[in-house]
């Protein structure tokens, strides 16, 4: 099979084409390298084909999505402060992208198109776990897009005959988040704190919790949401259905680091969320999804790799 996956040198994409090539496939990586990097796909290069360009210019997605029977769309500017800051930018990159990959794979009758959708989109509401059946009630421009792309790759299904799945991403983590933008993933933040021992930011007081999913935990569910059968036009939560606050996290990186490292605290950030934890059974059910890695291993797996490629130890 032949497989598009825009954003594909980020990092959860880098992550995708990785175990897409491992099994044998073709792939057609779209990144306008903005926020991925060519060096992500070092292992894989030589077996695909590197599109260097941006999903909002349609003519590069729709020569980008020819072959493809599958389309696999991480490429956005993620980030809620960022959307805060500039909603605009957020808005054209995920929205008017968005649309441009979705009308591309309508054009090249694509089979499925899977798009990385957002638990942002559910806001601060206070039931947890949340589900799929839940109002969304976004509190980001953020996550107004990422919910504006569901209802447009949905709106593709009914109206054009489009497959697609929508995979509601619960702050996925692991090798090549990439720790050095101030909107980085707080796990790369911290990791990079303990590694340089600067004292890591908290925003808020620490007690906020977020369901920390382990990329691998994504790729999978990536790619089983493709060909799955009954998925099309269904939106689903990827989790872990387990949650730990941010304090905690700072416990169990002192003993993976065997680092005190005394906290910042700082002010929360707009947008933000207090509690996020995911109700993971209608991916289980449909997608026969299972969290293969849970927290812990994960969060060690990813301060290993951040230590092995920490500049001070990367040979040359
Ligand atoms: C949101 C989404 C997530 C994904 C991501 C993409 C939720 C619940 N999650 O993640 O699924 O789409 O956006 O960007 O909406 N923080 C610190 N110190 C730091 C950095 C962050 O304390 O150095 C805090 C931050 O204020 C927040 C928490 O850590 O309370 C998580 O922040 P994040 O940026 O890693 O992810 P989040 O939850 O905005």
């Amino acid at each position: 099979m032949r497989y598009l996956v825009t954003g594909g040198a980020g990092f959860i994409g880098s992550n995708t084409v990785d175990e897409l090539v491992r099994r044998g496939h073709g792939v057609v990586v779209l990144d306008d390298l903005s926020s991925g990097k060519e060096d992500n796909l070092a292992e894989v290069r030589s077996k695909i084909t590197f599109m260097k360009g941006s999903i909002t210019d349609i003519e590069v997605v729709q020569k980008a999505m020819v072959q493809a029977d599958y389309v696999i769309h991480l490429a956005a500017r993620t980030s809620v402060p960022r959307s805060v800051k500039d909603p605009v930018d957020t808005n054209r990159i995920n929205v008017d992208g968005t649309l441009n990959v979705l009308v591309a794979a309508r054009d090249n009758k694509v089979k499925r198109v899977v798009f990385a959708a957002s638990s942002s989109a559910y806001g601060d509401t206070p039931t947890l776990p949340k589900s799929e059946d839940m109002q969304p009630v976004p509190i980001s421009p953020y996550g107004v897009t990422k919910y504006v792309g569901e209802l447009y790759a949905q709106t593709f299904g009914r109206c054009y005959g489009l497959e697609n799945v929508c995979l509601r991403y619960f702050n996925i983590f692991g090798p090549r988040q990439d720790p050095d933008s101030p909107y980085s993933g707080v796990l790369s933040r911290f990791s990079a704190a303990f590694l340089d021992s600067t004292p890591p930011v908290v925003f808020g007081d620490g007690e906020q919790t977020r369901d920390f999913t382990y990329v691998e935990n994504a790729v999978q569910a990536n790619i089983v949401a493709c060909e799955a059968p009954s998925a099309s036009g269904r939106t689903f939560n990827i989790g872990t259905g387990h949650a730990v606050s941010l304090n905690r996290v700072l416990e169990m990186l002192q003993k993976a680091s065997g680092k005190t490292l005394e906290a910042k605290y700082e002010p929360s950030r707009e947008g933000d969320i207090r509690d996020s934890l995911a109700d993971i059974r209608l991916a289980k059910e449909f997608l026969g999804y299972e969290p293969a890695v849970l927290f812990e291993e994960g969060l060690e797996r990813t301060y290993a790799w951040y230590q092995a490629n920490h500049p001070k130890n990367v040979a040359g």
